[in-house]
């Protein structure tokens, strides 16, 4: 069963004025769709094909480029499109609010944390917030389509939250003002979504 291009929850102008429709429209369907295709061609005859996305990024070899940048790829924007609503913004609630408090002593300094660490990824790459087991939350990013899953990233647990901070998901919209894309995405965050990944991974 190849990996198929996942539908998106909402309409491409839905994340407008944070995201626009164009950047989502090429995103999705160009982006996101070139790493699948790419991720089967990859795959396809080896004894990777049939396992899941999440296995093979574990026990993934970082010599092999075209699983990396595409398998990584895949898994990455599914989680994006997921975190994301245009329902979202605010605050988180709950238990996740609780270790957001417990990791980096207020939301606001999460905010900074997170924001800094996508800002300051050099180039192409994600920032991301992960969730170790027993619960304790992570703060790290990653360059190109690498991610916390993957084995001696440099980053660990599992990703409950990431931005993507390559030039293609905020060109059209913000040029070279990163910080802008990043201010605006948190109006955008799917709490409801992080949270309940969040306590599927803790
Ligand atoms: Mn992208």
């Amino acid at each position: 069963m190849a990996f198929e291009l996942p539908k998106l929850n909402y309409a491409h102008d839905a994340l407008e004025p944070h995201i626009d429709a164009k950047t989502m429209e090429i995103h999705h369907g160009k982006h996101h769709a070139g790493y699948t295709s790419k991720l089967n061609a990859a795959i396809e005859g080896t004894d990777l094909e049939g396992k899941s996305i999440e296995e093979i990024l574990q026990n993934l070899d970082l010599s092999n480029g075209a699983v990396r940048n595409n398998g990584g790829g895949f898994y990455n924007h599914r989680l994006f499109w997921e975190v994301m609503s245009p329902d979202g913004g605010g605050n988180p609630s709950g238990d996740l609010a609780k270790a957001i408090d417990d990791a980096f002593g207020s939301f606001d300094k999460f905010k900074e944390k997170f924001s800094n660490a996508a800002a300051t990824q050099f180039g192409s790459g994600w920032a991301w917030l992960c969730v170790h087991q027993g619960g304790s939350l992570e703060v790290c990013s990653t360059p190109n389509q690498d991610n916390p899953i993957m084995p001696n990233v440099g980053c660990a647990g599992t990703p409950i939250l990431g931005i993507d901070v390559w030039e293609h998901a905020y060109y059209l919209n913000y040029q070279n003002k990163r910080p802008d894309y990043i201010e605006a995405f948190f109006n955008v965050i799917n709490w409801d979504k992080v949270s309940e990944l969040y306590k599927a991974n803790k």
